[in-house]
């Protein structure tokens, strides 16, 4: 075999030490990650109050997918599972916003959403919804359990009500003053200009969304879960079994929950919409929000394995299998501290094994905002840029919000697109497909002899899907695709020193080792694309006439045999121009104008 030959020589140091520093640093997780047998993989519920936008994409769904895919192309048993939050205050409060009922709101906004997740190319193996008779059902019977068994703390205490609305009043349902920084218009259960967590009774001069009275004090039974009782093993399970494996800021925010002490927190409601709280005396009370959507996670993928024929319990019961959560920072605690004191009380369940989650992405130096509608909608972006869905993918894993938060502009997604994907990418597809084409009418040649950079080049080649998977083990997506691009620009420079149009006439075997090796680095990027950019492997896999094969296999094989001969040849990205872009800025200026003039008294 001809790639083999090279593995002989002595001479070759294909392996710089910068890089092998650079991989001690998440050797660890590497290791702890592909020890699994088996993967349950899930992304945060979005709430079904509004479309998903380029926010949500980049801290969770493009990191999620690229992840399964790769687990996925190294021949993993694994389920990548999602679905729409549609309960609590969220999809109320945008009900009552949009004039509809809370079920006309979930079911607008669910297909919406689904729809926009497939054609984007996230490729979960089930998205189900919290409305879902399954749903019901699992999150029902879990309560119960834990109901059964005494775990909760059935309290009755005093909450704030609406007299004219006659309603209780939680979460958002409340507003007021913040205590910590005087923003008149915090929330009851978090202040979004100081981002302390609240409790209604902490708002000064508290007023109701419903009617905007002040509302009154009354008595309500509601049922706790004792977090307080479970940090001895939260302490054990994240400080001491989770301190190295889980990404710094979330070890950072699960810590620091820790160290505040933990208080019992409630898990049912005085809401009309929501899961009915199955036990007596609990009437017109429904499920917590953040009680019911995790249980989502179970009942999603207790609906795929029925349509698959598959025990559901290997995904949640065994041992061997490792449950990651994908989400965004503001749901920490919720995955590192109540799920899993949920799981644990029930007793049947495993504990996840990482969340990792990513920071905020702004848009043009401010905060993405649904209300205010500054955000790229992720329907609006495939309207606008048919068969572009891995332009977009590529800039938001380039600026992923993986350590701290993050920025998009429109100019920078012009200028990654132009110049790295069309730049670098495209365009060391097009030149070796153009000299494939006219030398050796689309036919790989056969290679001839060797130079000792030929050998490094091919060395290196194979270096790849190592380091490429080690770094996405290791949730570092950036440097997975600064990786990947090392790939193209190495093929580019190649081409560039090696000039195999000069050596055509003199030296035409010359030419044949060059287009050989070039059209291997071509083979690569088209393997090593399908987890982060899908679309853009299935055209090469096209362009090139091969179908995908284990990611573990990619460093010892021939991708491309000589004789074999290419398909046709496809254009990959093209360049973006600047009134493109400019169009894109003017939107989002004038929706969020529009969004003003239309919700002028709107709390910000
Ligand atoms: N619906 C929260 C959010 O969109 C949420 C996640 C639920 S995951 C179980 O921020
Ligand atoms: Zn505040």
């Amino acid at each position: 075999m001809l790639l083999l030959n090279c593995k002989y020589m002595r001479h070759v140091n294909y392996f710089n030490k910068n890089v092998l520093l650079n991989l001690r640093s998440y050797e660890l997780i590497h290791f702890m990650n592909s020890k699994a047998k088996r993967y349950t993989v899930s992304a945060a519920f979005p709430y079904a109050n509004g479309p998903v936008h380029i926010g949500h994409l980049a801290g969770v769904y493009i990191p999620a997918d690229i992840f399964v895919r790769y687990l996925r192309s190294k021949k993993k048993e694994v389920v990548f599972i999602c679905g729409s939050d549609e309960h609590g205050v969220p999809i109320t409060l945008r009900a009552k916003e949009e004039g509809i009922n809370p079920k006309e709101a979930v079911d607008k906004y669910h297909f919406m959403i689904k729809e926009s997740f497939e054609k984007f190319g996230i490729s979960f193996d089930h998205y189900s919804r919290t409305s879902s008779s399954t749903h019901y059902r699992t999150a029902s019977d879990f309560f119960k359990k834990l109901y059964q068994e005494r775990v909760f703390i059935e309290e009755v205490s005093q909450q704030y009500y609406d007299e004219k609305a006659s309603e209780f009043l939680s979460d958002r349902y409340i507003s007021g003053t913040c205590p910590s920084c005087q923003n008149p218009n915090a929330y009851g259960d978090q202040c979004e200009k100081c981002g302390s967590t609240l409790s209604p009774k902490e708002l000064i001069k508290p007023r109701s969304a419903l009617s905007g009275n002040r509302p009154v004090l009354k008595d309500t039974r509601h049922w706790y879960l004792p977090l307080d009782r479970y940090e001895d093993f939260l302490k054990q399970w994240i400080l001491m079994d989770h301190k190295t494996d889980w990404k710094i800021n979330v070890y950072g925010q699960a810590k620091s929950w820790l160290d505040e002490g933990l208080k019992p927190r409630a898990v049912t409601r005085d809401l009309k919409w929501g899961i009915p709280v199955p036990v007596k005396g609990a009437e017109g009370k429904v499920l917590y929000v953040w009680f019911d959507a995790p249980i989502g996670y179970i009942s999603s993928t207790i609906e795929w394995a029925e349509s698959q024929g598959k025990n559901w319990e290997s995904y949640w019961k065994n041992k061997d299998t490792s449950l990651i959560h994908f989400i965004g920072k503001d749901n920490i605690v919720f995955h590192c501290i109540i799920f899993p004191v949920m799981l644990k009380a029930h007793g049947d369940y495993i504990l996840p094994k990482n969340i990792p989650a990513n920071e905020f992405l702004n848009l043009e130096n401010k905060k993405i905002s649904t209300s205010r509608n500054w955000a790229v909608w992720l329907h609006e972006y495939l309207e606008d840029f048919p068969g572009q869905e891995d332009v977009l993918r590529y800039v938001l894993t380039a600026n992923m919000p993986e350590n701290k938060d993050n920025n998009f502009t429109w100019k920078d997604f012009q200028g990654h697109n132009n110049s790295e994907l069309v730049g670098i990418l495209g365009n060391f597809i097009n030149r070796i497909s153009v000299l494939t084409e006219k030398y050796f009418s689309k036919k790989v040649p056969i290679p001839k002899i060797f130079t000792e950079n030929d050998c490094q080049k091919l060395k290196e080649l194979q270096r790849f899907p190592e380091r490429i998977g080690n770094l996405i083990e290791a949730y570092r997506f950036r440097e997975a695709l600064s990786e990947f691009m090392k790939i193209a620009r190495m093929g580019n420079k190649y081409l560039a020193d090696q000039a195999p149009w000069k050596t055509h006439d003199q030296d035409p075997e010359r030419t044949s080792t060059v287009i050989y090796i070039s059209l291997q680095i071509a083979g690569m990027l088209t393997h090593l694309s399908e987890p982060l950019l899908p679309k853009t492997s299935e055209k090469l896999m096209k362009m090139l006439r091969i179908s995908p094969i284990s990611w573990d296999n990619l460093q010892d094989i021939e991708l491309l045999k000589p004789g074999h001969l290419l398909g046709k040849t496809d254009l990959l990205f093209e360049k973006i121009e600047t009134p493109t872009i400019n169009k894109q800025r003017k939107k989002l200026i004038k929706d969020s104008v529009d969004s003003e003039k239309n919700h002028p008294a709107q709390e910000k």
